[in-house]
């Protein structure tokens, strides 16, 4: 091989490196541009979407008065069920559910930011002041699962909790039909 071949080589070598290195630089760019956009975009919004409610009127008139609160069976046979959260506690305190049927929770908060989650569930939300939290899910396991709050929400926030208690279908129907709402006793 001439010299002249060998030096070829070497130049041809070094801008494929310097393609590579172009291409991983863009990639590395492009990534950073989507997370930019993915934070951003999340940041300017509520955790679930922006459904606006006024917290202030939330026990006079609209969606979450008292007579709503607790479980509804919709149209469908799928269950709703609407709670709120105040200091320190959440209405109702204790809300029954069938089993292995789909339940919407539908959530909101009437002063700060509170959250909850089902123990022993994937049941996991935050409630927070002006915007109606909602989730769908399922319970397989029967029997009563404690519902704290996990957003920290001032001095009682430790005494802070409610109950779910999760029941057959056939059983969930009859309390139903017993008592709206189906809270606990
Ligand atoms: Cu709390």
């Amino acid at each position: 091989m001439s010299v002249d071949g060998a030096e070829g080589t070497e130049h041809a070598a070094a801008d494929a490196e310097r393609r590579w290195a172009a291409v991983s630089i863009v990639l590395i760019l492009a990534l950073l541009g989507v997370i930019t956009f993915t934070g951003i975009h999340w940041a300017s919004m509520p955790p679930s979407g922006i459904e606006p409610v006024d917290p202030t009127t939330l026990h006079v008139s609209g969606e979450f008065v008292e007579q709503n609160l607790g479980a509804q069976i919709r149209a469908d046979g799928s269950v709703i069920v609407r709670l709120i959260g105040q200091q320190y506690s959440f209405t109702p305190q204790c809300v029954v559910v069938p089993a292995d049927t789909k339940v919407t929770f539908r959530g909101t908060s009437a002063d700060v930011v509170h959250g909850f989650l089902v123990t022993g569930t994937n049941a996991n939300a935050m409630l927070v002041p002006g915007y109606v939290t909602t989730f769908t899910t399922q319970f397989s396991h029967l029997g009563d699962h404690l519902m704290p709050c996990h957003e920290f929400c001032g001095t009682g926030h430790a005494a802070m909790w409610a109950h779910v208690r999760v029941v057959s279908r056939t059983d969930f129907d009859r309390i139903m039909s017993e008592k709206s709402g189906g809270h606990c006793d």
